[in-house]
């Protein structure tokens, strides 16, 4: 796999939806040079959730947040390109949006942990397993934005 087709699952939580922010994130991604590889709008079932944050099941808010994610739809999506799970993350900032730096999507638009916005993956091996927890192989999209060209020298 060439290193720019690195791949990452970001969602837009049901606040980030509700809110109206998806465009606005679509928009960050997009404008950063990042080529979109899957997406849709779902009502999430608990035990896709529960699967989703299984490794955080034996921490106190692991009910809070399924309960959370599964309060409206969300948006799941892959976003493809060279560095993108660590970038995506930057992008984000960090996991309370009080911690988070203005130009952040949390830090812009966030107060609280319990409605952070957005998901992102933290590793290369999460985004595997994410990704084919939330989308069948026919949901990813191969092609080559016209945009590479200028994006990657
Ligand atoms: P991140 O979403 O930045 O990867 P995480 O994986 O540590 O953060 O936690 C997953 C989600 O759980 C996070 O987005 C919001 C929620 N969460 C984390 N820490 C929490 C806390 N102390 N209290 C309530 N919710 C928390
Ligand atoms: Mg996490």
């Amino acid at each position: 796999m060439a290193a720019n087709q690195e791949r990452t699952f970001i969602a837009v939580k049901p606040d980030g939806v509700q809110r109206g922010l998806v465009g606005e994130i679509l928009k960050r991604f997009e404008q950063k040079g990042f080529s979109l590889v899957a997406m849709k709008l779902k009502q999430a079932p608990k035990d896709l959730l529960k699967q989703h944050y299984i490794d955080h099941k034996d921490r106190p808010f692991y009910n809070g947040l399924v309960e959370y994610m599964s309060s409206g739809p969300v948006v799941p999506m892959v976003w493809e390109g060279l560095n993108v799970v660590k970038t995506g993350r930057v992008m984000l900032g960090e996991t309370n949006p009080a911690d988070s730096k203005p130009g952040t999507i949390r830090g812009d638009f966030g107060i609280q942990v319990r409605r952070n916005i957005i998901h992102g993956s933290d590793s290369v091996e999460s985004a595997k397993k994410e990704i084919a927890l939330w989308f069948t192989p026919e949901e990813l999209c191969d092609y080559k934005s016209c945009a590479n060209d200028w994006v990657y020298e």
